[in-house]
């Protein structure tokens, strides 16, 4: 059966607590981070004990609130289903590792197909970002629209890296923008990045994959905050990971052609409920 309004209410404040307690959480490991062990998951990608406490935390502390919904979270895997919370307990996590307050917890809740609840917070900065579907995003309760800019030529982006894609890719499309006259920033945080997108901070936030995790909270925020983004739930990135794209309007179509990222022209629904609005409509 699906969620009624009065169920995601109850995540939205259970949601609003959750993220406060996780910035806690992550805020004392950075302080004290310099004490603590970081070992290598493979080439360029860091863990650190703080990614292990906070994910047992949130992991923790939704099945206790939420037995009925599945989990997946970055370290520790997990099999989301149609109802479900995918967290990064770190995301930006070399940031964190090398003492840059670059870094911040995502937490995102999808249900009735697609993205329906999204948080992001920097816990150094104390900024909350938070997003719930049709009701718009705000940072520490304060609404928040993407940028109205059109001008390429004053134009920032960010284009994030992972080894997941081929290089000659990533080069092809930062050689693509700079060439467009943008600037081209990388900050080492996706979900940070995108939720600048919708803060109106940077312009546009592009990646040739990203996990779920990283991406989902954000992309829903830049949605609420009026952006454009690519599809990522239809196109299987739930569990697989996709491409991602996310921008300010008035210079989407430039980051899309340079990166080769498509726009998303209905809602991004995971694939098995695009299937079912198929064949009902
Ligand atoms: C990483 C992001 C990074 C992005 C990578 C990766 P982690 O996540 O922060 O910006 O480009 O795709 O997902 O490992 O720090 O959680």
């Amino acid at each position: 059966m699906s969620i009624d309004e009065g169920a995601i209410d109850r995540r939205e404040a259970f949601l609003h607590a959750l993220v406060r307690e996780a910035a806690e959480l992550a805020r004392a490991g950075f302080a004290r981070q310099t004490g603590q062990a970081v070992s290598m998951k493979g080439p360029q990608d860091y863990l650190t004990e703080t990614d292990g406490q906070v994910e047992d935390h949130l992991r923790a502390r939704i099945s206790e609130a939420f037995p009925e919904d599945g989990f997946l979270g970055e370290e520790s895997g997990g099999e989301p289903g149609r109802q479900a919370w995918v967290v990064d307990p770190i995301d930006g996590t070399a940031n964190f590792a090398r003492a840059i307050p670059h870094f911040c917890v995502a937490i995102a809740f999808i249900a009735r197909g697609e993205v329906q609840l999204g948080a992001i917070v920097n816990p150094v900065l104390d900024e909350v970002y938070f997003a719930r579907l049709g009701r718009g995003a705000h940072r520490n309760g304060k609404p928040i629209r993407v940028s109205a800019t059109s001008d390429i030529t004053a134009t920032s982006f960010e284009m994030g890296w992972s080894n997941r894609r081929p290089l000659a890719r990533y080069i092809g499309a930062l050689n693509a923008l700079f060439e467009a006259g943008s600037n081209v920033r990388r900050g080492a945080c996706g979900a940070l990045g995108l939720a600048y997108v919708a803060d109106g901070r940077s312009d546009g936030y592009a990646e040739l994959h990203m996990n779920s995790w990283d991406c989902l909270a954000g992309l829903l925020l830049v949605r609420e905050a009026g952006g454009v983004t690519g599809p990522f739930l239809s196109l299987g990135g739930l569990t697989d990971g996709a491409a991602v794209l996310a921008a300010a309007p008035g210079v989407a179509a430039i980051l899309s052609e340079a990166t080769g990222i498509p726009l998303l022209t209905g809602p991004d629904l995971l694939a098995v409920a695009e299937e079912e609005h198929r064949r009902t409509a």
